[in-house]
């Protein structure tokens, strides 16, 4: 709403300020309710980006389920904000414009106007823009109803755990798309193991996520949560609980493949358990048990697609590959910092990385020049940055850090557990953590770098990627990534295809040639954990890992929290068949280092 207003300093602080804080709230491994229940306004403000003024309007929120000042803003207007909300491209300012010169309030009145080829005659706009608006709003409308596993997964994970320390709970896990780590979620299945199922949908229920229960019956419930999102939950005794999450995990596919194996073995599988022919149950309290059951090895949840893993978990078979842990990262190849678009400092971003996170190392990978919106830094820049690092390291080392902030509270969970037995401990103890001088170079039009190689070549690793000119014919595309991967001072490409999830669908690329390129060239692809990116996707990533290439796992941190999409970034790996052999950032940094093109 702010942003629609006329732009003056103290409105651009104000955006800015909100933006930082919702973006921290989002990202909150604890419940802010929770927070402000225990600790009042005084614990709101010691959440990272939350001032005073912020802070009493969350209070005001808790307590009454609005904020006055945003209601104010509301009516001053008769635009539908909302409806655009997450349609890239499309901000407040384009809003305000579109609503001045067409009276577009909503969504539908845009779309109309856009097919009627309106857009064209406004200032600014033209006939392919018009056509891309219309591409966007199709995406949009396609990608809604699928929320992404990034904007999802704190809440989730908090309602799994609070079923799990319910009283007489025995197990309780997200499972479906959720478990699988699939990079958009339809809706969220709870599996609960106990006898009492009860008390255990009345205590799901009355949950202060819950925004509508939609049925209830016996031994399952259906609610739409507070962010329209719909969760079932599914109590079951646990002499059952093994067969109910193998089906509850899906994918549909694996589990329709699953039940021909059982019955090719004389079997049958159900939610229930693995039966023989005399109603005899042969398997079903554990997970393992029913793949067991079946000569099949445990098959992780992120694989289960029927894509062949079933054909390999066999007793006898090639066996399936051993997938990277989510705790195999030892540091973050793409990190940023606030000397260009990110929000904290170097020594900020390392001192997380360092304690909260368990990190050896990250680099830093501000924007260059040419990427005039993030006020890219230039070769001086990029060149005094570096030294800085250096000094940065040297204090590291005596153990003297600059920072005007101690490390994030409450700490952010970094461990994603799928299963059981995949629990590890969290790296601690680290004594040399290195801050990588580096950058994230723009690719221009015609695949040349806006930073010369004599510069780049004093950095410790560079990435390089496109950010600009998307709609290029997919041979020429392709031939800028080429020439950029050719180039012997490039390390990574960063974000390959561009893609933002249900926002675009990213630049074409001929996806074959970059991998052979990539290989040829020893140039590493990166997976961007960042959630609404997850670039390489998880298709891609199974095709690079068959071709042995070496990719690395980033977050794209502009936020010390934002490490923690990592897990993230992980799954999409996962997904994609990739071990801890193939991501090389599970390397310590001089071997990461040692094994770089030049
Ligand atoms: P989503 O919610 O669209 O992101 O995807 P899923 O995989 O979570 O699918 P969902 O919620 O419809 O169902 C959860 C799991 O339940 C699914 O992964 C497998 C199992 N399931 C659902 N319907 C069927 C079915 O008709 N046959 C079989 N074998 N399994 C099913
Ligand atoms: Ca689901
Ligand atoms: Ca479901
Ligand atoms: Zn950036």
């Amino acid at each position: 709403m702010l942003e629609m207003e006329d732009e003056n300093p103290n409105i651009i602080f104000k955006v800015r300020s909100y933006k930082a804080a919702s973006d921290v709230i989002t990202n909150l491994s604890s419940n802010i309710e929770e927070i402000y229940k225990n600790h009042g306004l005084k614990g709101l403000m010691q959440i990272p980006s939350i001032g005073k003024a912020i802070a009493s309007k969350i209070e005001e929120y808790l307590r009454t389920g609005k904020i006055q000042y945003f209601e104010e803003l509301k009516s001053k207007t008769s635009i539908k904000v909302d409806e655009f909300y997450g349609l890239e491209g499309i901000g407040p300012k384009t809003i305000k414009i579109l609503y001045d010169n067409l009276g577009v309030k909503d969504l539908s009145n845009l779309e109309k106007v856009a097919s009627e080829g309106k857009l064209r005659n406004i200032r600014g706009f033209s006939e392919r823009k018009e056509e891309m608006i219309l591409k966007k709003i199709q995406l949009f409308r396609k990608g809604r109803g699928r929320y992404l596993l990034g904007e999802v997964y704190p809440l989730v994970k908090q309602i799994e755990t609070r079923l799990l320390n319910f009283e007489g709970v025995k197990s309780a896990v997200a499972a479906g798309s959720f478990r699988r780590m699939k990079e958009t979620i339809g809706d969220i299945d709870f599996v609960v193991a106990s006898n009492e199922a009860k008390k255990i949908m009345d205590y799901f229920i009355s949950m202060p996520e819950i925004g509508e229960i939609l049925g209830k019956g016996a031994s399952k419930s259906f609610v739409r949560l507070n962010n329209g999102m719909d969760a079932d939950l599914l109590v079951i005794p646990e002499e059952s609980f093994g067969s109910a999450l193998q089906y509850f995990t899906g994918s549909k596919e694996h589990g329709v493949a699953m039940r021909k194996v059982a019955l090719a073995k004389g079997l049958h599988l159900n939610e229930w358990g693995i039966f023989d022919k005399n109603q005899n149950k042969v398997a079903g309290s554990t997970e393992e048990d029913v793949y067991h059951a079946l000569d099949l090895e445990w098959i992780p949840p992120e694989i289960r697609e029927n894509t062949g893993e079933i054909e390999l978990a066999k007793t006898g078979g090639k066996g399936l590959p051993h997938l990277i842990q989510y705790n195999d990262l030892r540091g973050d190849l793409q990190v940023h910092s606030d000397s260009t678009d990110g929000t904290m400092s170097i020594e900020d971003m390392a001192l997380a990385a360092k304690e909260s996170f368990g990190f050896e190392y990250i680099a830093i990978t501000d924007h260059t020049k040419s990427l005039k919106l993030t006020n890219g830094l230039d070769e001086t820049q990029l060149l005094d940055q570096a030294n800085k690092i250096a000094e940065l390291n040297d204090r590291i080392k005596q153990g003297q850090y600059d920072t005007k902030q101690p490390p994030l509270q409450p700490k952010p969970e970094t461990q994603h557990t799928c299963n059981e037995k995949e629990k590890t401990t969290t790296v601690t103890g680290v004594k040399n953590f290195k801050i990588l001088s580096a950058a994230e170079v723009n690719i221009m039009k015609d695949g040349s770098l806006d930073i010369p190689n004599n510069v780049l070549d004093k950095l410790d690793i560079v990435g390089a990627a496109i950010h600009s000119n998307f709609s290029l014919p997919i041979e020429l595309q392709t031939n800028r990534l080429l020439k950029a991967m050719e180039n012997p001072s490039i390390d990574i490409i960063f974000h390959p295809t561009g893609r933002r999830i249900n926002k675009r669908e990213g630049y074409p690329v001929n996806i074959e040639k970059l991998l052979d390129n990539a290989k040829d060239t020893n140039t590493l692809l990166e997976i961007d954990a960042y959630y609404d990116r997850l670039d390489l996707k998880d298709e891609y990533v199974k095709m690079a890992v068959q071709k042995g290439i070496n990719l690395v796992i980033d977050s794209d941190a502009h936020h010390p929290i934002h490490f923690a999409f990592l897990k993230f970034g992980i799954g999409q790996a996962r997904r994609g068949w990739a071990r801890k052999s193939d991501i090389l950032n599970t390397l310590p940094f001089k071997e990461l280092l040692s094994s770089l093109k030049r």
